[in-house]
């Protein structure tokens, strides 16, 4: 018994000798020193000796079992210590790349174009989505029953707004900012409205049902068509960078009179038509003109003594000139394969 033990101790020794991992020493520690262990077993044995066999090889068996485990934990400790030195931070190696989003492409035109007017004079405003049917159309020289609705067909809300006096409706264009901005800070006036419009439309290249406007508007004593002229053209310098080939003709707004509506020659197509631009060679980005006396009257101006210039630019359709991007749906799409260009 006595030889057993004493064999198997150095068995155990030998084999600790060689041992580099944790694991492994988990394992040799349960098969020898565990409940079911060859030592335990070993131990176990004792019981059939006689008294002064159990006094002696007990005392030697504990001796034994207590040099084991302080064995154990002495190789423990080694490897442990090995373990971290080997997984000393090492400064030199290449970093794991983190992820990192970026502006979507019309806050970025957003942005720019927010930076521009500001160094016109100009403030940026902000108004309500969710827009009660006076201030998107009634203010707006737009009654009930108006042939210029139709062109406006949006998402109606089957709600009425605080005072319940009107209908809400989603916005269908920036031009409501315009009254409540007038009510708000009177004349003389410069803001911007960048924001989010809806409409009812028939999807296709260049028409969302929820894209962006930037409203424009200017009051003040002696404002006329050319300090609009003069506003857009250094609207689209700014944006595009260059001299853009544009047109002018009439346009009709019930807000505006006389009214007029910029258009750009197609970026995409170049102008020789593309479904971009319905094949006409031109893009209709930007309606214009002068306010309506009706909607100074709304926003509380004396029409007698003031006057001013409002545009509504299409934003998504500028940003689909600056990029070359030929269909709108992809603003909205959430495909990063279009997304990670800008
Ligand atoms: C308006 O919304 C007027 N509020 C603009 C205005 C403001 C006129 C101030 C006069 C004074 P219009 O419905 O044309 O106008 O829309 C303005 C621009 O928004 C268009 O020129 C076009 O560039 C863009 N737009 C219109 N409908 C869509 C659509 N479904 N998808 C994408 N862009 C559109």
């Amino acid at each position: 018994m006595q030889n057993r033990l004493q064999k198997l101790k150095q068995e155990i020794f030998d084999k600790l000798a060689e041992i580099k991992h944790l694991d492994v020493l988990r394992d040799l520690e349960v098969k020898y020193l565990g409940r079911k262990g060859e030592f335990t077993k070993i131990l176990r044995c004792l019981k059939d000796l006689t008294i002064q066999e159990k006094k002696e090889i007990g005392k030697l068996a504990n001796e034994i079992k207590k040099d084991l485990q302080e064995k154990f934990e002495e190789v423990k400790n080694v490897i442990t210590k090995n373990v971290i030195k080997r997984e000393k931070l090492d400064v030199t190696l290449p970093g794991e790349k983190i992820e990192k989003g970026h502006l979507h492409p019309i806050t970025i035109i957003q942005n720019e174009l927010e930076d521009l007017f500001i160094s016109m004079g100009f403030m940026v405003l902000d108004g309500p989505e969710l827009e009660s049917d006076y201030y998107n159309f009634e203010a707006l020289n737009i009654p009930k029953h108006h042939p210029a609705r139709d062109m406006q067909d949006t998402f109606y809300i089957d709600k009425k707004n605080k005072k319940q006096e009107y209908d809400l409706v989603m916005r269908t264009h920036t031009s409501p900012v315009q009254v409540r901005a007038m009510q708000k800070y009177g004349a003389p006036l410069r803001c911007v409205v960048p924001g989010k419009v809806f409409r009812n439309e028939a999807l296709d290249a260049c028409h969302e049902h929820t894209f962006y406007q930037l409203e424009g508007l200017m009051i003040d004593e002696n404002i006329s068509i050319s300090n609009l002229i003069a506003v857009m053209k250094k609207l689209l310098n700014g944006i595009f960078k260059k001299e853009m080939e544009t047109r002018v003709r009439p346009g009709y707004f019930p807000f505006v009179e006389p009214g007029i509506e910029l258009d750009i020659k197609c970026a995409i197509c170049n102008g020789k038509g593309c479904p971009s631009c319905k094949n006409s060679g031109w893009l209709e980005l930007f309606p214009a003109g002068m306010v309506h006396p009706n909607v100074l009257i709304a926003g509380n101006i004396d029409p007698k003594k003031y006057s001013g210039f409002a545009f509504g630019l299409g934003l998504t359709r500028l940003i689909m000139m600056k990029y070359g991007i030929n269909d709108i749906r992809l603003f909205n799409s959430g495909d990063l394969r279009f997304l990670e260009q800008f």
